[in-house]
């Protein structure tokens, strides 16, 4: 686990389980345009939420890549759920533009809705097949663009399923020291 305290803001990078974060108002799902239930991470936020939380996501379907749209976290131990549509690596083009959005909308719906502390998967990073190293470097430079910026959010934390994803996170995370 690092933390970084960065324009005020506390960034994490951890590993884990983004459907197991109890302390965070917001997490992100890495979802399908469809805002069904899906694998991967939108499988295990759909699995920990409960049917609710597709039958309040439907209606606000289809998304396109770089969108993102925001729901309540029914049975998550969270306040919200942010899903944002990444990129599809090779299909989705311009592909850093559209991940980058992803990030740049998610923040923007946490500061509307008054939100603290949110937590990102590595979006696109999965199914959608970008490669990891620069899936995380455009998550990395779109948040740290955007720290200064925001009034609400006050914790970016980044959960990250495997041990080497996250020493990437971390190396990335380390370099920055401003
Ligand atoms: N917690 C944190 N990270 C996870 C978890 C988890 N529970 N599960 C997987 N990861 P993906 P995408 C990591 O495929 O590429 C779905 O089927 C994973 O190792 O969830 O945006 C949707 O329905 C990878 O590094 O998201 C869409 O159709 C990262 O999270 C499609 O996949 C993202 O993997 C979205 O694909």
């Amino acid at each position: 686990m690092t933390a970084k305290m960065i324009h005020g803001i506390t960034m994490e990078a951890v590993r884990g389980d983004i459907a197991s974060q109890p302390d965070i108002d917001a997490v992100v799902n890495a979802a399908n345009a469809r805002l069904r239930r899906g694998g991967g991470v939108a499988g295990a936020i759909h699995r920990a939420a409960g049917p609710g939380l597709e039958r309040e996501a439907k209606p606000l379907a289809p998304i396109r890549p770089g969108d993102a749209v925001i729901t309540g976290a029914h049975d998550l131990p969270n306040r919200y759920v942010v899903h944002c549509l990444g990129p599809v690596y090779g299909r989705d083009e311009p592909a850093a533009e559209l991940l980058a959005s992803c990030y740049h909308n998610a923040l923007r719906l946490a500061e509307d809705n008054a939100i603290r502390s949110i937590a990102f998967p590595a979006i696109s990073a999965g199914a959608f097949g970008y490669p990891f190293e620069e899936a995380a470097q455009v998550a990395l430079d779109t948040v740290l663009g955007e720290v200064g910026e925001l009034s609400s959010v006050k914790q970016i934390r980044f959960v990250l399923f495997g041990e080497e994803d996250l020493r990437i996170y971390e190396k990335l995370l380390e370099r920055r020291d401003d």
